[in-house]
């Protein structure tokens, strides 16, 4: 089987290949998809019943992200895997922004389906600039997402590989892009599809019966030739242990923080708008919609969210605190990053969950009040130093 040639520091993956639950690559076995049909124009029970589902689209959509990332005991293995997803033709969807880098040699041709402020889809920008990898942009409208209509998990990030037979291998959740892709990058004989088979996507049912699926592995880098020597098993595991702080405790702290009032949420929906263009993008009464609704919407939702991760009221505490645990473990390194000289995986996933509140003033109040700001513009230079241009 292709996974014994693969080492991964840590158990799961000898434990589940044991199972027999990670995939074999699977060409020739791909679900087939007709692509999106092209955009209409809405009818006004279309307008009004998107209007209705605004507020619930938004909600649900980082309700959604906060509770999937949510480390709840696993009550019953389905054991159920998911077959990497293809499509056969890229779907009709607009390109929103094409960054380019010429000095990018990895040979892949991306397209990153994203909301611009979207924690999990900044933490995969700060990696890919960083790895100074050209790539496309699809700016999803997150009322209809009618561009992510061909997923079957509907959330972004997601994204679109295009493989040597000239099908598109789509790659789902933002750890699990960031680990797929840093492996293929650290050896580029390694093929993306086989790659990514080693990040299954396994079902089990929660503890109210509810059915959930999560990404094995999915902070695991895989080698092919066993771990370089440059890298320390400890190293590896401390990357690995920031990275999931990052998921599983950081992004919670955000909504919490950024509509904290409704004046705060309102100036966080203008200043998503402004970032992802939403005015160019979008019609002026959709715009308005997102952000008024979007802003209402969040502010109640963020209230339960904040329950739900059983937060104070002092809830910049609670960022303060995260961030000073951060700033102490880099400080401890005594070196400029996690990484050393350079950011690792883990640097750039708590940049990437920080910079998806950088215009809000929840931000501005983390730089007055901890130690952040010398090591986030430390990483952000080094993001800025790699990264292709906008084309
Ligand atoms: N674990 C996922 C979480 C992704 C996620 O929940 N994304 C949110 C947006 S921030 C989403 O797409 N929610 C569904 C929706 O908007 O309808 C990851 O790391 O990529």
């Amino acid at each position: 089987m292709a996974s014994n040639r693969f080492t991964v520091l840590g158990r799961n993956l000898i434990r589940y290949s044991s199972q027999g639950v990670l995939p074999r690559p699977i060409f020739g076995n791909f679900s087939r998809f007709s692509s999106t049909s092209a955009k209409k124009s809405p009818g006004t029970l279309k307008l009004t019943l998107k209007g209705l589902g605004l507020g619930l689209v938004l909600g649900t959509g980082y309700a959604g992200y906060t509770f999937v990332t949510e480390s709840k005991p696993k009550a019953h293995l389905v054991n159920e895997k998911e077959e990497l997803f293809f499509l056969d033709t890229f779907p009709n969807v607009k390109i929103t922004r094409k960054i380019v880098n010429p000095a990018d040699k990895s040979g892949l041709k991306i397209t990153l389906f994203q909301y611009q402020t979207c924690p999990f889809c900044c933490k995969v920008r700060a990696f890919m600039d960083h790895s100074g990898l050209s790539y496309d942009i699809v700016e999803v409208d997150a009322v209809l997402r009618q561009d992510i209509k061909w997923s079957p998990t509907k959330k972004v990030p997601t994204m679109l590989i295009k493989t040597p037979d000239g099908k598109y291998l789509q790659l789902t959740d933002s750890s699990m892009i960031i680990s797929a892709l840093a492996s293929f990058l650290r050896d580029k004989e390694q093929n993306i599809t086989e790659l990514a088979s080693f990040y299954p996507s396994i079902s089990y049912h929660d503890e109210k019966g509810k059915k959930k699926s999560d990404i094995m592995n999915k902070y695991f880098l895989m080698f092919k030739d066993g771990t370089p020597r440059s890298i320390s098993k400890e190293e590896l595991e401390e990357e690995r242990k920031w990275r999931t702080w990052a998921d599983n405790h950081l992004v919670h702290l955000i909504s919490p923080n950024v509509y904290r009032t409704k004046e705060e949420a309102l100036e966080t929906f203008e200043w998503f708008s402004d970032v992802g263009e939403w005015s160019e993008h979008f019609p002026a009464w959709e715009r308005n919609l997102m952000v008024y609704v979007g802003a209402a919407a969040m502010w109640a939702i963020s209230k339960r969210l904040k329950k739900r991760h059983e937060l104070s009221d002092d809830v910049r505490g609670h960022i303060y605190d995260a961030l000073d645990r951060w700033v102490g473990a880099v400080e401890k390194k005594k070196t400029p990053f996690l990484g050393g000289k350079k950011p690792n995986l883990a640097d750039l996933a708590v940049f990437g969950v920080l910079s998806s509140m950088e215009g809000c003033r929840a931000f501005t109040d983390c730089l007055d009040n901890t130690q952040i700001a010398g090591w986030f513009y430390a990483v952000k230079e080094q993001i800025m130093r790699n990264r292709g241009t906008v084309a």
